[in-house]
């Protein structure tokens, strides 16, 4: 039984191919430096977005016909919904999938109902798992949707809806665990506030910490080894979210001890409405030895808002896979299609050409990156660009050898310093050089 007939598996066929389910540049098994794509990019399929989101919008309705689910919050589809996608896994060739608890089991009449609804939709995902081999990238919990969480989660006024979000996390952890999932996800979208006049900020942000530690303690209980991960985002549906962007979230994992128990999950549209680039976040993660997986989308420049478009913009690849070889690769991470299609493209085949879009523009990215790192030109000027600090007083300066006094003698006895070009455009010139192959 197929529930898409009308779509091929993908495969490469390379760039002249006019076949719109193949991929131009996507090629698993080729060696891009001394890793395959595949290992490269590790990409994961989000089973919100492909299961899950019916394409409303805060004006309208559902679009996306998913002829296979009978529009129920019952069990019985829940459970229909499993080969579903493990064929759409099969069909785009992505090895890794992540989901929230609530996206694969319904609620129960009683919390210890919902937990059992969770048992037996991770039992046949773990059938399938075995079945076709694929793999959980990482698990999390929705913590974000149900009413009790409108005022937040660990960070609610209210202590008995914080132990609903530790039970559901405990549950989600252990089911995660169960599935060899590589990592477990914190985004904390109802972790923030909307109003600062009904708010104690520093309860909130110990609230907080007490769940990502009680996390930690559990994992070590039950022997799951996975990696542990924020995710960033300055808010919507939160006015404000204390996980607002990379700084952020590092400065409070310093500040509670848990620096050593947690990478991050960066998004590029919760990059973008924080203000940043994407390649800034990562820059910024890199620094402090935190960049842990990325959930690969884009926002619109036009749109103040999470759009979680396909990433189809090159530069943008590009950039992220400039920053992922320079972190040395992924370990437990990958690039997680947390990306949805517009409400237009509503047919199931819109799935496909959105992932596989999506998987090839990585694939050019990494290529263009690789290009780039080889070529070495942008690092030679980046390094000659410091070279004052590598001797005489820079070196005093980085190695902290030295005082304010010294510093004045020094800069009285020199001539005025001149500065040499930041050549932007011409650095702009040598990246367009290798995207454009
Ligand atoms: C929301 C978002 C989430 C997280 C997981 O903007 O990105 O789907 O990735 O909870
Ligand atoms: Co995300």
């Amino acid at each position: 039984m197929s529930y898409f007939p009308e779509v091929p598996t993908a495969r490469y066929e390379g760039p002249s191919s006019e076949n719109p389910f193949a991929f131009r540049h996507y090629n698993a098994t080729e060696k891009v430096g001394n890793k395959t794509m595949a290992e490269h990019m590790r990409f994961a399929a989000a089973y919100w977005h492909v299961m899950r989101n019916g394409l409303s919008d805060p004006f309208g309705a559902p679009t996306a016909l998913m002829p296979w689910d009978d529009g129920s919050d019952s069990l019985a589809n829940a459970l229909k919904r499993v080969p579903v996608f493990f064929e759409f896994l099969e069909k785009t060739t992505i090895p890794f999938y992540c989901f929230h608890d609530r996206d694969v089991a319904p609620e129960g009449a009683t919390l210890a109902e919902t937990h059992k609804n969770l048992d037996r939709v991770v039992d046949t995902l773990e059938a399938h798992q075995k079945a076709t081999g694929k793999k959980l990238l990482w698990g999390t919990a929705c913590l974000f949707a149900h009413p009790r969480y409108a005022q937040g989660a660990a960070t609610s006024p209210s202590a008995d809806v914080f132990s609903y979000a530790a039970s559901q996390v405990k549950h989600a952890l252990e089911a995660t665990h169960r599935l060899g999932g590589s990592g477990y996800v914190f985004w904390g979208g109802r972790e923030g506030y909307a109003t600062l006049l009904n708010t104690n900020m520093k309860r909130e942000l110990d609230h907080l910490a007490t769940l990502l530690h009680l996390a930690v303690d559990h994992a070590k209980k039950i022997g799951f080894t996975g990696q542990f991960l924020i995710e960033p985002k300055p808010r919507e549906p939160s006015t404000h979210q204390y996980d607002s962007d990379a700084a952020a979230c590092l400065n409070f994992l310093r500040e509670y001890g848990l620096l050593d128990s947690f990478k991050l999950n960066l998004e590029t549209n919760h990059a973008t409405l924080a203000g940043h680039t994407m390649e800034h976040e990562m820059e910024v993660a890199i620094a402090a030895n935190a960049l842990g997986s990325i959930d690969a989308n884009r926002g619109d420049t036009l749109l103040g808002w999470d759009t979680d478009q396909f990433p189809s913009d090159l530069y943008l690849t590009t950039n992220i896979m400039l920053r992922v070889l320079k972190s040395g690769g992924f370990t437990t991470g990958g690039l997680n299609f947390d990306a949805k299609r517009r409400r237009e493209s509503h047919e199931p085949a819109d799935l496909f050409h959105a992932h596989i879009g999506g998987m090839d523009a990585f694939a050019y990215g990494l290529k263009a990156a690789h290009r780039i790192v080889e070529s070495g030109k942008i690092a030679r000027f980046v390094k000659d660009r410091y070279v004052s600090y590598d001797s005489g007083i820079g070196a005093k300066i980085e190695s902290r050898a030295t005082s304010l006094e010294e510093l004045d003698k020094h800069a009285q006895a020199i001539q005025p310093p001149t500065l040499q070009s930041g050549r932007q455009e011409m650095l702009e010139n040598i990246f367009n050089a290798q995207i454009f192959g």
